[in-house]
């Protein structure tokens, strides 16, 4: 059921009026995500922050009125606000209508989109660690009304401290499960070894998940909504004649990206950190695509991924004039261009990967004796055969291989 919201943003004056327009933009598809229909946003120009409620107590007190007169249970903040002033602002709101910032709306949406266990902790412990200091009695009633995370409030500062406790717990708890379900994705990395792998990177909803149905032909969840993948999945790329890859789809990246929440999804995004390359995925229509490109640095900084091979991708090229085409295609000359929901120029996309892979291969000559059979078969299966000369008693064949490939047939060869 959607709740009807409004939402806050300051200008400052500090960035662009176009800037700001676009991440209330923004907000408002965030909150769509969460079920929450924006029915109101009031700009508050300011020269500075009041320190104590944001936009200052009196202003404060007629958006809740304004809340209160349009119906709204929400009210969303575009700034992250710190643990004081939610504390502040949610007492003059009282007890019916819930303050939330940018980062708060995020987790909530995460948390929705969760489904496996490993996700469900990371989004759990990045919500804990949020929660923790914006602890005061009206977000617990709030947090346990909005199916939260379970706390059990109750009035007076005792309650708090003991909630305060079972939250530090359970950050310890979910960091320990966190660590286990890491370990064995570790050896499951070790038993891939031998094979490319290739990430699908980029700003929500630019198509990521798109791109790995179309190549991959398996069915992938694709909604016109953020974050619909949280869940790193993979899958084995094979076309005859061609490198096999393995291909990763990823959690989408938005601006203002909370921090816990890249931290949280480290293992998860760990997929990209051990890529061989990386496709970074672009919403050719958006209007942000600078933004968008900042954004997946900024992540990628902050996971000390970096000097990669990597493919920039442009997707959604059907919605767009040949004009802009032809104006985005000077500007990133070494760029793809695709539609996955149009399946238009995905043979471009295959050749590019395959030709960017194979800048990672190198050509060597081997020997080996026919008694080495089974050497043989994984060269056939893993290698690139350029060119066979058969003797007696061995053959000599000149093969095109990654180098762990090449480490493993040094290991095996006797
Ligand atoms: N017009 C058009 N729409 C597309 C194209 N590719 C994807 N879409 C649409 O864009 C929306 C998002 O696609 P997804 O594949 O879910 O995007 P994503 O990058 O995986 O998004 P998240 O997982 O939410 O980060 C969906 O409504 C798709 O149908 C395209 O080439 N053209
Ligand atoms: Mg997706």
């Amino acid at each position: 059921m959607y709740e009807n919201a409004i939402i806050v943003g300051v200008n400052l004056g500090q960035i662009e009026l176009r800037v700001l327009n676009e991440e209330i933009d923004e907000l408002i598809l965030l909150a769509d995500t969460a079920e929450a229909k924006v029915v109101d946003t009031m700009i508050q120009n300011k020269n500075k922050i009041d320190p104590s409620t944001f936009v200052g107590s009196g202003k404060m007190k007629s958006i809740i009125n304004n809340a209160e007169a349009l119906n709204c249970r929400i009210v969303i903040f575009n700034n992250e606000l710190t643990p004081a002033q939610l504390k502040n602002i949610q007492k003059i709101a009282g007890d019916k209508i819930m303050i939330i910032d940018r980062t708060g709306l995020i987790l909530n949406i995460f948390e929705k989109h969760a489904k496996t266990k490993e996700a469900k902790a990371q989004i759990q412990l990045a919500k804990l660690k949020y929660l923790l200091p914006r602890l005061t009695r009206q977000w617990t009633h709030l947090e346990r009304q909005m199916g939260g995370v379970g706390t059990r409030g109750g009035p007076g500062e005792a309650q708090i401290e003991i909630d305060r406790r079972l939250i530090r717990k359970q950050i310890t708890s979910l960091n320990k499960e966190l660590k286990k379900i890491q370990s064995q994705r570790i050896t499951q990395h070790k038993s891939r070894d031998n094979i490319y792998k290739v990430s699908l990177a980029g700003y929500t909803n630019a198509g990521k998940s798109s791109i790995m149905k179309c190549l991959s032909g398996s069915k992938a969840y694709i909604q016109d909504q953020l974050f619909s993948t949280l869940d790193t999945t993979t899958r084995k790329i094979e076309n005859k004649n061609q490198y096999k890859f393995l291909l990763s789809d990823t959690v989408g990246f938005i601006r203002k990206l909370p921090h816990d929440l890249v931290a949280s999804f480290r293992s998860t995004l760990m997929e990209i950190e051990e890529s061989d390359l990386i496709i970074k995925v672009l919403d050719s229509s958006s209007l942000n695509i600078q933004m968008h490109l900042g954004t997946i640095e900024e992540v990628f900084k902050s996971l000390d991924i970096s000097s990669k091979l990597e493919l920039i991708v442009f997707n959604k090229i059907d919605l767009l004039d040949s004009h802009r085409i032809d104006k985005l295609k000077k500007l990133y000359p070494d760029a793809i261009f695709i539609s996955a929901y149009r399946q238009l120029k995905i043979n471009e996309l295959i050749d590019a990967i395959q030709k960017k892979l194979s800048t990672l291969n190198i050509i060597s000559n081997i020997n080996i004796p026919y008694s080495q059979f089974s050497v043989i078969d994984y060269i056939y299966k893993n290698c690139k055969i350029l060119h066979k000369k058969e003797y007696d008693d061995k053959v000599v064949l000149k093969i095109e291989a990654s180098q762990s490939v090449l480490d493993k047939l040094d290991s095996q060869i006797k």
